[in-house]
C-alpha cells in the first residue's frame, strides 16, 4: 500500500564522521524543513540551493548548523518533494534532527522506503532499485560496474525490447483470431516462430550470465579442502593478511565452515575455511566433515591444500581421487620446512590437471602466485561474457526462465492447427512473467521481499 505521508531517516551510515545527511521525503517535506531548519538568509530559501541554516529541536533549542537543500518533486530521487539536511556527523545530532522532524510531522522511514517510493512513482523500475542496493553493497569493481549498468537501465531496456517483440507477435496472432471464423492464415507462421525463437535466444544469453553476475554480487566462492593439519587455516590467514582463523598443530582444529571476504585486485573472494577431511569417531567432527563436502560442492573453485613437508599418505591420495571438480588449484604447503615430496607424490596429483603452487604461510612464499591464479580464474570466466547485461539475482533468473518456458510452449502451439488462441494465451503469460521482473507493482510480497534487504534511509 502506498502511503503518501512524509518520511525521514538518516541517509548516511551510523557512526561519527565529518558530515551526516538526514533526508526527508513527501508532500510535507518542505513544511517540516521550515519548522526544523531556519536559513540564515532572510529571504525564503530557493530550491536546489544549499542554505546554511540553524536546526532546532521541538523546544526551539538549536541542535546544529547545517546545509539544507530543498528539492521539489517530481524530478527527485523519490519523485516527491525531498529535503536533505547536511549536519555534523554525530549520532547524537542526527538523532536529535530526526526527532525534530518527527515532531514537525514526519514519520520514521522503513527499510528501503525512499527507493520503494522511487519505484512506485516511476522514477526507476525494480531492477534499477535493486541496482542501487547492489552498487552500495558491491565488494569490488566488476560488481560495481555491472550494478551501475543496471542502474542506467541496461537490463530494463533489454527487457523492454523483448516485450515489444512478443507484443508484436501477439498482436499479429490476435488480429487473425478476431477476423477469421475458422482456419487461420498460416503464411505469417514461420516469421512468428522465428521471432519468438529469437526472443528465447536473447533470454538464454542473458541467463548464461547468471553465474558471473552472482559471483560479482556475492564474490567468487573459494573453498579450502584438504586433510587435517595441512595448513588450510594458516593459508587463509596468509591470504587475508590477518590472523582470523584458529591455527594449531592439533589435527581437527577447524570444526566449522568459516567465510571471509577479501578483495584481490578488484575481485571479491569469499574464502571458506573448512574442517580437514578424515574418518573420525567424533560426531561433531564428522558433522563438520560432512559440511566441508557440501561447501566444496557449492564452490566456484576448490583450493586443495596438501602438506608438502611430509610425503602423501593413503588418506591424502584418497582425497585427491575424491575431488571431482572441473576447477581447482593445489597448494603444496609449508615450503619453509623444505619439500618431502618425491616424484610419486607429484604424480598422484597429475590426474587432477590443476595448477599447483608451492606455498608457505610462514614466509608468504607462493601467496602472490596463488592470488594471481584466483584472479585469473575469475577474470577468465568474466571474459567469456559477450553480454553487456549481467543477471545477478535469482529473482531475475526465475522471471526470465518462466518467460522462456512460456515462449517455448507458444512455439509448440503455433505449429498445431487451430491452436493459435492457446499460443496467444502462452504469449500473454510470457509477458506477465517478464513484467514481473521490472514492474511487479501489483505484488506487495515481491516488493516487501526486495526492500527488506535495503537499510533504513536508502
Ligand atoms: N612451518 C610451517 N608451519 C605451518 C605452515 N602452515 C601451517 N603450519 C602449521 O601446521 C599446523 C596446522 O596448521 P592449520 O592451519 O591449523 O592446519 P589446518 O589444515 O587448518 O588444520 P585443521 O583445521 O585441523 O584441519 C599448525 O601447527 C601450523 O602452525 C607453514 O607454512 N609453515
Ligand atoms: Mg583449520
Amino acid at each position: 500500500m502506498y502511503r503518501a505521508d512524509t518520511i525521514v531517516a538518516c541517509a548516511t551510515p551510523a557512526g561519527r564522521g565529518a558530515v551526516s545527511i538526514v533526508r526527508i521525503s513527501g508532500n510535507e517535506a518542505f513544511a517540516v524543513a521550515d519548522v526544523v531548519a531556519q536559513p540564515h538568509t532572510t529571504s525564503s530559501p530557493a530550491s536546489w540551493k544549499l542554505h546554511l541554516s540553524t536546526v532546532r529541536n521541538a523546544d526551539g533549542r538549536p541542535i546544529d548548523d547545517a546545509l539544507v537543500v530543498r528539492m521539489p518533486g517530481p524530478r527527485t530521487y523519490t519523485g516527491e518533494d525531498v529535503v536533505e539536511i547536511q549536519c555534523h556527523g554525530s549520532p547524537v545530532v542526527v538523532e536529535a534532527i530526526v526527532r525534530a522532524c518527527m515532531a514537525a510531522g514526519a514519520r520514521a522511514a522503513e527499510r528501503g522506503e525512499f527507493s520503494r517510493r522511487a519505484v512506485l512513482n516511476g522514477r526507476m523500475d525494480l531492477t534499477q532499485a535493486e541496482a542501487v542496493a547492489d552498487l552500495i553493497d558491491a565488494r569490488a569493481t566488476a560488481g560495481a560496474q555491472s550494478a551501475w549498468n543496471q542502474l542506467q537501465g541496461a537490463l530494463s531496456d533489454r527487457l523492454a525490447n523483448l516485450r515489444a517483440s512478443i507484443i508484436e507477435v501477439l498482436a499479429d496472432i490476435e488480429a487473425n483470431v478476431d477476423f477469421t471464423d475458422e482456419e487461420l492464415p498460416t503464411e505469417n507462421l514461420p516469421a512468428r516462430v522465428v521471432q519468438i525463437e529469437g526472443a528465447c535466444v536473447d533470454i538464454e544469453s542473458m541467463l548464461a550470465t547468471f553465474a558471473v553476475g552472482r559471483r560479482q554480487r556475492e564474490g567468487l566462492r573459494v573453498v579450502m579442502l584438504g586433510p587435517p593439519n595441512a595448513g588450510k587455516s594458516s593459508l587463509v590467514n596468509a591470504l587475508l593478511g590477518e590472523e582470523r582463523m584458529i591455527v594449531s598443530d592439533e589435527p581437527g582444529t577447524t570444526r566449522d565452515s568459516v567465510h571471509e571476504t577479501v578483495d584481490v585486485a578488484g575481485i571479491a573472494l569469499v574464502i571458506t575455511d573448512t574442517a580437514g577431511l578424515r574418518d573420525t569417531p567424533s560426531k561433531a567432527e564428522a558433522a563438520a566433515v560432512a559440511r566441508t563436502h557440501a561447501e566444496a560442492g557449492a564452490a566456484d573453485i576448490v583450493l586443495l591444500v596438501l602438506d608438502g613437508a611430509r610425503p602423501l599418505g593413503d588418506d591424502d591420495v584418497a582425497i585427491v581421487a575424491g575431488v571431482r571438480r572441473a576447477r581447482g588449484i593445489v597448494a603444496v604447503s609449508k615450503s619453509d620446512l623444505g619439500s618431502a615430496w618425491s616424484i610419486v607424490d607429484n604424480e598422484a596429483l597429475a590426474s587432477l590437471h590443476w595448477p599447483t603452487v608451492v606455498t608457505s604461510s610462514r614466509t608468504s612464499a607462493g601467496c602472490d602466485e596463488l592470488r594471481e591464479l584466483l584472479r585469473e580464474f575469475a577474470s577468465a570466466a568474466d571474459a567469456e561474457l559477450s553480454e553487456p547485461v549481467v543477471i545477478s539475482r535469482a529473482r531475475h533468473r526465475s522471471g526470465l526462465e518462466q518467460t522462456r518456458d512460456r515462449l517455448r510452449a507458444a512455439i509448440g502451439l503455433l505449429g498445431d492447427e487451430g491452436a493459435s488462441e492457446l499460443a496467444a494465451l502462452e504469449l500473454r503469460a510470457a509477458l506477465d512473467a517478464l513484467a514481473g521482473v521490472t514492474d511487479p507493482l501489483g505484488s506487495e510480497e515481491v516488493l516487501d521481499h526486495v526492500f527488506a534487504e535495503f537499510c533504513i534511509g536508502k
